[in-house]
This record gives C-alpha cells, structure tokens and sequence, in this order.
C-alpha cells in the first residue's frame, strides 16, 4: 500500500519535468528576437560652409557609414537651440534666420534608426555676411507739448532691412540719454509712427532737435529734419532730494521682455507741490517714468545685465543725483524681441 503509494507520486513528479521540458524544447525552437542595434554610425566628416549670406549657413560634409544603415544627420550649434535635420543620404543642409555679423560654430551628428548618435563633426566656425547698410532718415518730425522741461516729439521711423531699428534724440546736435521713448519695450517690429519726451531741459531755454534712426548693426542713419521749441518759464531751482533703490530684481525667465521688479524710497523736494517724477534708468538710459510712485515693475529688452538707477526730477528739470546702482540679470535666450 505504502510502496503503491510511492511509485504514483514518483509517477506524478517524471509527468511534470517532461511536460516542462517540452515547453523548454519548443521555447528554443522558436526564433529569439533580433539583439538591438547599439553600433552608432561613424563620426562625419569634412563638414565645410558651402554658402554664407546674411541671414544663413549653408553647409556640407562627407557620409557616415552605420553598421545597419544611416538614418538622419543633425546641423546644430552650440549657443543656439534646435536643430536642421534631413534624411540620408542628403549631406547638406542650411541654417537660416540668423543676424548679419553673426559668428557660429556648427557641427554635424549623423543618427541610425534606433537614435544611435555619432561622435559629432568637428567644428566649423563662419561669420554671416554684414549689414553695411544704414536706415533711412526719420521724417516728419514735429514739437507737440513743450513744458518748463519736457518737449514731446514725434517722428516717422527710419526703416532699415533689418529689425528693431532704435531712434536717438540729438539736443542741439548733440545725442541725449534724457529721452524716454513711447516705444514699450520689446516691441519689434517698431511702429512707423514714434513719439519721446525729451527730459532734463532748462526752463526759457530755446532748443534745436533732431532724431537719427540706428539699425541691430549699428549703422546710423542721416540725421530727420531739425525742429526747435522754447521751454516754459518756471521759478523752482531747487532738486529734489535723491532715491534710494531698495530692491531689483529679474519677475521674468526666459521672455523678452523681461520684467524688471523695482522698489525705492520717496525723495522730497524743497518746493512744496513740485511734482516729483520718478526716471527709472537701466544703463544709464530713461526706460520709464513713474509720476509720484515709488515702485513698478518696468520691461527691459537688454539681455544680460542690467544695471538700475532711479532719478528724481521735479517739473522745473531739476534732478537728484542718481540712487545707488543695482545690477539685474536677465536671461531670455537670443532670438527672442528678434535680437
Ligand atoms: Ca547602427
Ligand atoms: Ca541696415
Ligand atoms: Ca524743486
């Protein structure tokens, strides 16, 4: 009985191992799936520039070769983002939407199907072809509001093929940082109408303007027609006390423009009702006007830093000597305000 016993389970168990044994056969009969391809193709080579205008890079380089088959190769550089990318076997490619005078660096990756990539090309480094070329002359220009300090001048803009085309205000021939444009900025491209307030000016004071148009490149245009206007009377010749500037700091990342968080003190001024207003300065320039208060969050469209002063100024022209400096760092990439 016991021993009947002994024999079924010994039965049982030489049933089990044949029957995996039969699952292990047929599972090697089957075929096993492909190992993937890790070989990345070979490094391009000879990449070299075919063309250069000034606003693209046409560049070529010799095939790679790949162990199963060259896919795609990828034109990038380094301080920009993306890629141009096209399919084997084409070995060229073009780069567009560049500056005039831009100096880069490209280098070609070559890719197979499984996304295997290359050791990348060498470098090649190519400069567009510059822009020599000046703006037109602004035009039109004519006074609106003149006050004991302040004139309001409005102009045509200078064109140029390239944007954003900048003004500068010459005071008497010669070009001012007392100018706050209407312009916010940022705005590319610029309206064909412009306006700014010339600041600072002297009471009973008569003044010559003229305005010049300046392209990315830095070329600058023949001066507009030239227009005078004489400033109001006005008794006030004290200045108002200067700012302190409490607190900058960049509330943006990454856009253009990039907002500029600002805080400062109040200054006073001898002259009861004299109307402070506040001149936000970034590097030296006017970038906003705040009657009264004594904070905001300006725009800037200067990549990289920003250095801050506030000014105040009573309606007679007199100004405080400028707050301490704050500097402000923004980071927007190139490319953005079309820059
Ligand atoms: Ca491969
Ligand atoms: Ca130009
Ligand atoms: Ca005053």
């Amino acid at each position: 009985m016991l021993i009947g016993r002994s024999v079924r389970i010994a039965v049982c168990v030489s049933a089990a191992v044949a029957v995996s044994l039969a699952a292990l056969a047929q599972a090697s009969a089957r075929p096993r799936p492909p190992e993937p391809d890790r070989t990345p193709p070979s490094q391009p080579t000879n990449l070299h520039v075919t063309a250069v205008t000034q606003t693209s890079v046409t560049l070529a380089w010799s095939a790679s070769t790949d162990n199963v088959g060259v896919r795609s190769y990828s034109l990038w550089h380094e301080g920009l983002a993306g890629v141009v990318s096209v399919a084997h076997p084409q070995t060229t490619a073009t780069w567009s939407s560049l500056r005039p005078g831009q100096t880069l660096t490209f280098r070609v990756t070559a890719f197979d199907a499984q996304y295997n990539a290359s050791t990348p090309s060498a470098p090649v480094t190519v400069t567009t072809v510059a822009d020599t070329n000046p703006p037109s002359a602004p035009s039109g220009l004519t006074v609106g509001t003149t006050t004991a300090s302040k004139v309001l001048l409005t102009w045509n803009s200078g064109t140029d093929q390239f944007d954003p085309v900048r003004h500068e205000i010459l005071v008497n021939g010669v070009p001012t940082h007392d100018a706050v444009s209407n312009v916010p900025a940022g705005t590319n491209p610029q309206p064909p109408v412009q306006s700014a307030w010339v600041r600072q000016l002297d009471p009973a004071t008569s003044y010559q303007f003229s305005v010049r148009a300046i392209d990315p490149s830095g070329n600058v245009s023949e001066s507009s027609n030239a227009v005078s206007a004489t400033t109001q009377a006005s008794a006030d010749t004290s200045a108002p006390t200067s700012p302190t500037l409490l607190s900058a700091f960049d509330g943006g990342t990454s856009f253009c423009p990039e907002e500029l968080w600002l805080r400062w003190s109040a200054s006073t001024d001898p002259e009861p009702g004299s109307g402070i207003e506040y001149e936000v300065r970034v590097n030296g320039s006017i970038n906003e006007v705040i009657p009264g208060g004594t904070q905001t969050v300006a725009y800037t469209d200067v990549l990289g830093a920003n250095t801050v002063t506030i000014v105040a100024v009573d309606q007679a022209g007199n100004a405080s000597a400028p707050s301490n400096a704050l500097t402000v760092m923004t980071n927007w990439a190139p490319g953005g305000c079309g820059l």
